[in-house]
């Protein structure tokens, strides 16, 4: 059975594309990246005279679909709730994937989970009937799968209220992450607007062979442009060595774009892609697209001359490239795999991998699972025993489905694999590791993208690796991390020197994909006798309630909450794992409010100084003592802070406990387009080194927030304890529209109001 989904919706927007395109050019006056196509043929208002400034426009644009996965739904369909509408004005899907622990295998794991979230499933699955919403049932996998496998079309603009929603780059999407409240913006029948995107161009030359994978491209540009480099950019690739590239190894590259703080990363329509398509059931769609091919991709000129076109440009040789392995507790810490021995010795990383672990939403394509499993065939067949514990969590039913009947997870098995159900689970803190309480140091590695502390198994002190699946695969099987499988031989259980061979598998599955139930739950043709019911007592649901607006004033005598030093993401400052379940319910999830980040006055985690009393507690009892007090708390911050996921629980949590601003050196995207959209002021150093200025027991006065402007920066003073005073400058990048959200206490607000 295949189905094609919105099949008129991909219709309609390829019969103007080429007009539209043609439009651009006109107006940009030079030929076109596929970016510039997919972004000028998605305006709201249809088209455009002028050419818009990179990096500083701010422009409306329309969406043609939205996703949502199960942690996040819940907090962009409260809010949806509240906008009056019937039905959502685009396709949009849910996938429950999140919320599913990993604990002893997919089949206990998934009914266990069915039972511990049976309220929040509900919840959802009714909500997404009641309004029109595909509802992808838990176990059906994970979101990103689900959508490359169903949803991404090349050419596409899509937003998704997850930070990896960029893995549909693959098929030559602009898909892009945001916050709920986003979401709710397009589901609402409203224009997106996104800042217009700087273009960085990767030509890729050469071609994968051997050891290296499409996931060593990526860790090598993170490597190169670190977790922040791509902020506020879109990464293009291009060239033989792009095309060369599966349709799946792509969507790993632009999976892991999250990585580097890219708003997106793309790849122009070819061959690799319309064999996805064909293969995942979609022949209309490949043909649809051949018709139009040099519209899905970027202008010979560009490619021939990057430099002319792209903002910033690298160049990556495949030939030459090695495998990496990136960390720990960050994905940009590249380390070439020969490399690896000194590299560890270096900086005392404990060298056994006690776990190795693949799948996820960045690496779970047959081509992958196939590559791997010719490694864990190898090993059972030269007597090589696994020395790490060994696991995969396969991105989607269809995928789980096809490998299990070509034999791979028979393959796994035999080196005692574990298969965890088609969901996050590990990757982000749903796994129930035996032992990670003891919150012993050690190592572990795996295919997923992210590492930040605690955030697999919950213990602070795993040092967690990122490889591709092959290499993650081969280090669990020698437990250790500085096995070079290039290189170095392991003995067997007969005490024999043996090597691995390269790894080899198949692009696509040869007998085509299959599966008996994909899990699709599809919406009611009319939803409007459908009632959504939450609970008054329950710990898990709770309905919002309006945030309140300004009051016109300046902001006085604010209190520092906490000065985070140095690493704060979204994940420290709401954590994942045991905290996933109170995603929909504020007050609840409030309480891990920025528990993770690390106090600059003393080093510590969640313990700061209350300013009433005098003593140290945690950040959420400290904040909700203020608020009790009436006393407004601002959070003060390092680089790039709130990089990771786009879960808007990071800005609301502190908007909910009554913190007023967040004044960093410098955003993560999503974050700071979150922390506006819920009424917060987000506000950097205009003069980075002020962040030394601020004490402890400081007082901060707004001087000029009466007056907030766009385009203006805003003046802080700070009263210090000694009885000194300074001022300081603080950047925005508010519009005027933004503005009004602040005004109004949140986005919502207004959209409330013009009800
Ligand atoms: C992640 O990978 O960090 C997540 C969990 O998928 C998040 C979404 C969330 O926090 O729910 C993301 O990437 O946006
Ligand atoms: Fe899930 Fe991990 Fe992918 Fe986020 S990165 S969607 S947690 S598998």
């Amino acid at each position: 059975m295949s189905q094609v989904f919105d099949l008129d919706m991909i219709k309609n927007h390829y019969s103007r594309l080429a007009e539209r395109v043609e439009n651009a050019r006109k107006v940009v006056g030079k030929p076109l990246t596929l970016s510039e196509k997919i972004l000028y043929s998605h305006l709201w208002e249809g088209s455009t005279d002028v050419a818009f400034g990179r990096g500083n426009s701010y422009v409306d644009f329309a969406p043609d679909r939205v996703a949502m996965q199960d942690a996040t739904a819940q907090m962009a369909l409260l809010q949806f709730m509240q906008a009056g509408r019937k039905k959502v004005a685009v396709p949009s899907t849910v996938h429950c994937d999140h919320l599913i622990q990993a604990r002893v295998g997919s089949t206990t794991d998934l009914s266990d989970s069915l039972i511990k979230n049976n309220e929040v499933f509900n919840f959802l699955s009714t909500i997404s009937t009641k309004y029109g919403i595909g509802f992808w049932k838990p176990g059906a996998g994970i979101i990103h799968q689900v959508v490359l496998e169903n949803y991404a079309f090349p050419g596409g603009l899509m937003i998704g209220t997850d930070s990896h929603t960029v893995n549909a780059g693959g098929l030559g999407m602009i898909a892009i992450g945001v916050g709920g409240a986003d979401a709710m913006d397009v589901m609402a029948g409203m224009a997106w607007e996104l800042k217009f995107p700087k273009l960085i161009g990767i030509k890729l030359t050469g071609k994968l062979s051997g050891w290296c994978s499409a996931k060593d491209v990526i860790l090598k540009v993170a490597g190169i442009l670190t977790v922040k480099g791509g902020t506020g950019c879109i990464v293009e690739y291009f060239g033989e060595g792009a095309t060369s590239l599966s349709c799946t190894g792509k969507g790993t590259i632009c999976n892991m774009g999250a990585e580097i703080g890219a708003t997106t990363s793309t790849f122009g329509y070819d061959d690799s892609m319309e064999k996805y398509l064909r293969s995942t059931g979609r022949p209309e769609v490949a043909d649809l697209a051949n018709n139009i091919r040099e519209h899905l991709t970027g202008d010979a000129e560009v490619y021939a001359n990057p430099e002319m076109y792209f903002d910033q440009v690298l160049e990556i040789n495949l030939d030459e490239l090695e495998p990496y392995i990136n960390g720990p507790f960050t994905p940009d810490l590249a380390t070439p795999i020969s490399k690896m021995k000194e590299a560890a010795a270096a900086n005392d990383w404990p060298t056994k991998v006690e776990a190795g672990l693949i799948g996820s939403c960045t690496n779970s394509s047959y081509e992958d699972i196939s590559r791997a499993a010719s490694l864990a065939k190898q090993a059972a067949e030269k007597g090589m025993e696994p020395k790490a514990e060994f696991s995969i969590t396969p991105g989607s039913e269809k995928v789980r489905f096809t490998i299990e009947r070509d034999g791979f997870i028979e393959t796994f098995s035999k080196i005692g694999a574990k298969v965890f159900a088609n969901a996050c689970g590990p990757c982000i803190g749903m796994w129930a590791r035996a032992g990670a309480e003891k919150k012993e140091r050690n190592t572990i590695i795996h295919s997923f993208n992210r590492n930040f502390s605690a955030r697999q198994d919950g213990n602070p002190n795993t040092l967690a690796f990122v490889a591709s699946p092959e290499i993650t695969t081969a280090l669990a099987i020698a437990g250790d991390l500085t096995f070079n499988p290039l290189t170095d031989s392991l003995t067997n259980s007969k005490g024999e020197q043996v090597m691995f061979d390269a790894p080899t598998g198949y692009e696509l599955p040869p007998l085509g994909f299959d599966v008996k139930d994909a899990g699709y739950q599809a919406p009611a043709e009319d939803g409007s006798a459908v009632e959504i019911k939450v609970a008054i007592d329950s710990e898990r649901l709770q309905l919002l309630a309006p945030f309140a607006d300004w009051d016109g004033t300046n902001i006085e005598n604010a209190r520092v909450l906490i000065k985070a030093k140095g690493k704060c993401t979204t994940d420290h400052i709401s954590m994942a794992g045991q905290w996933l379940r109170f995603r929909g319910h504020l007050d609840n999830i409030a309480n891990n409010t920025l528990i993770g980040a690390t106090n600059f006055f003393n080093g510590e985690q969640n313990k700061v100084k209350n300013q009433i009393t005098g003593e140290y507690a945690e950040v959420p009892t400290v904040q909700r003592a203020y608020k009790a007090a009436g006393i407004p708390s601002i959070v003060v911050g390092d680089h790039n802070y709130g990089e990771g996921s786009s879960r808007e629980h990071a800005a609301m949590q502190p908007r909910h406990l009554g913190v007023r601003a967040i004044l960093v050196k410098s955003f993560a995207r999503i974050h700071e387009t979150n922390l506006k959209k819920q009424g917060m002021l987000a506000l950097t150093f205009s003069n980075e080194a002020d962040y030394d200025k601020i004490q402890e027991n400081d007082k901060i006065n707004f001087v000029d927030l009466v007056n907030f402007t766009a385009g203006k920066p805003l003046t802080l003073e700070l009263a210090h304890e000694d009885g000194s005073k300074e001022n300081i400058f603080v950047n925005h990048t508010y519009n005027d529209q933004q503005i009004e959200w602040f005004k109004a206490g949140g986005a919502l607000n207004l959209i409330r109001k013009s009800l």
